[in-house]
């Protein structure tokens, strides 16, 4: 079988923090057997955001998702593991948590019904491009 070591961007948003899920999300990664490379709460500028939703500069939830995720402090983190992108996103589940599975953070932890689709507490890279770019816009000095 082909090891396959890669590292991910993993955000617990300003909804997963304030909620006091930060814990619960890294507790989560730890379990699954990946090894945090870098853990930092912060607040995020806006053109920091911009940068990294970036692929969604053209789409109407743009706006209110940089105003959202610029709300209060994030988690960022980086984590890496055999297959670490498709796995934390599995870990996450799928974007709305109204209807994220059970088992799955987003699934387990989220919900809708009272907040918008952005409050889905975490974010995952989804491609090794992706996430060695999310990577260097939020820790420059692990860039290889
Ligand atoms: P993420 O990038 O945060 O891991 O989530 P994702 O891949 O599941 O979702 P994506 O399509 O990349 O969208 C990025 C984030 O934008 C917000 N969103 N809002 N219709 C909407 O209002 C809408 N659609 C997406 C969510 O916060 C999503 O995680
Ligand atoms: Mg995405």
């Amino acid at each position: 079988m082909t090891v396959t070591t890669e590292r991910t961007l993993i955000l617990v948003k300003p909804d997963g923090v304030a909620r006091g899920l930060a814990g619960e999300v890294l507790r989560r990664i730890e379990a699954k057997g990946y090894v945090l490379e870098a853990v930092e709460l912060r607040r995020a500028p806006r053109d920091l955001l911009e940068l990294h939703y970036a692929e969604h500069a053209n789409r109407p939830f743009f706006a209110p998702l940089v105003d959202f995720m610029s709300s209060g402090p994030v988690l960022a983190v980086v984590a890496s593991g055999e297959r670490v992108i498709e796995g934390f996103r599995s870990l996450a589940g799928t974007t709305d948590p109204t209807t994220a599975a059970p088992g799955t953070i987003r699934g387990d932890l989220g919900r809708t019904w009272d907040a918008p689709v952005q409050q889905n507490i975490v974010h995952g890279s989804d491609s090794v491009e992706s996430a060695e770019r999310e990577i260097s816009i939020w820790f420059p000095f692990l860039v290889r």
